[in-house]
């Protein structure tokens, strides 16, 4: 008997990615429900080779399904997360609001999928699963076998960061303000509060207090959360104008010494990682290359000298997907792994 899956904000750039991914990977569903805001209902969507209208988020019956996953923004996730776990559903949730929540665990199957056999067992759960934001998951996919061979105790990592993950908004000012560069319009920011074609913004969602952005403050926090508390960590949070595919530049600190040939070997076993790493023109992968696929690129891996045991690398993932939709996906996918059953069945 399969499951029941209901995709919570399926009209957008990730919702729609969550419908490709859990069709492309044959999830065990027995029917996946496409939910949106009540001006998008009935909005067709692709869901492999059949279509689904979307249906009203506000009518919805949650107690008939096993899964929702949610891609609708931090209001959405707040005002209807506690709501669908209370109606029995387990609610996986890719917005920040209850990320940093010490009772909700943020999972990246590959670095800490196995606490969920201590979630699902616990009666006392709150139903909420929460996916990290895309800049950590690809740099913590990366940084666990690494972390298991020789013990991180610093990483500094500056990101350069794609237009897609400020949503549909970020997509349209690029290509508006690069069609119009050609015919001599001056570009408008909208979205981004600089010209994003033909240039990098090195800003990255609110300011906080100490001047980091609140971007660099996830990838600290979701970090420590997801991999090792005492992990110092700093991140400078770039957007670049491209569609699609976040790039990492990361140099690494360790306890331990570890080679570059050491790390490229562990890669190369790592789940979830393909190491492109040849020293020579065109030999390292670029976000470009990361579109549609589901492993997280690492490249130019070389030891960093300038401290006792460090290591460079280069990052590269599709942020929607490894990022955001594709992860999801795995969280549910694992804790069907770990045995939990569809309430028709369970
Ligand atoms: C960006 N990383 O590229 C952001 C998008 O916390 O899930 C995802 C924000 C988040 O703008």
């Amino acid at each position: 008997m399969g499951y029941r899956v209901a995709v919570v904000g399926a009209t957008g750039n990730v919702g729609r990615e969550v419908l490709n991914i859990l069709a492309e990977r044959k999830f065990p569903a027995d029917e996946v429900f496409a939910l949106a805001s009540s001006r998008s209902i009935g909005r067709e969507l692709s869901f492999g080779d059949k279509v689904l209208k979307a249906k009203d988020l506000q009518h919805f019956d949650f107690s008939t399904v096993d899964f929702a996953i949610m891609s609708a923004g931090g209001s959405i996730s707040k005002e209807w997360g506690p709501k669908i776990a209370a109606a029995g559903a387990i609610v996986i949730d890719n917005s920040s609001y209850w990320r940093y929540h010490s009772d909700v665990p943020l999972v990246v199957p590959e670095v800490n999928g196995d606490i969920l056999d201590r979630w699902l067992a616990d009666p006392e759960r709150t139903n909420i699963i929460a996916n990290p934001n895309c800049s950590t998951a690809q740099l913590v996919v990366a940084l666990k076998p690494l972390h298991d061979a020789a013990k991180i105790t610093r990483v500094v990592v500056s990101t350069y960061q794609s237009v897609s993950g400020a949503g549909k908004e970020g997509v349209d000012e690029l290509w508006n303000q690069t069609k119009g560069i050609f015919v001599n319009d001056s570009p408008t920011p909208g979205k981004f509060p600089k010209q994003i074609a033909f240039n990098v913004i090195p800003h990255i969602d609110v300011f906080m207090e100490d001047g980091y952005t609140k971007e660099e403050w996830k990838v600290l926090a979701e970090t420590k959360k997801m991999l090792d508390p005492k992990i110092k960590v700093t991140c400078t949070a770039v957007r670049v104008p491209v569609f699609v595919g976040h790039a990492e530049a990361v140099n690494i600190e360790f306890a331990n010494p570890i080679s570059a040939d050491e790390a490229r070997d562990i890669l190369r076993e790592a789940p979830g990682v393909s190491v492109i790493d040849k020293r020579e023109p065109g030999g390292y992968a670029t976000p470009v290359e990361s579109v549609g696929e589901y492993d997280t690129f690492v490249s130019r891996i070389r030891e960093d000298t300038t401290v006792e045991n460090g290591l460079a690398l280069w990052v590269v993932s599709d942020n929607l997907r490894k990022g955001a939709a594709l992860n999801t996906v795995q969280i549910a996918e694992t804790l069907i792994e770990k045995g939990f059953e569809s309430r028709k069945t369970a």
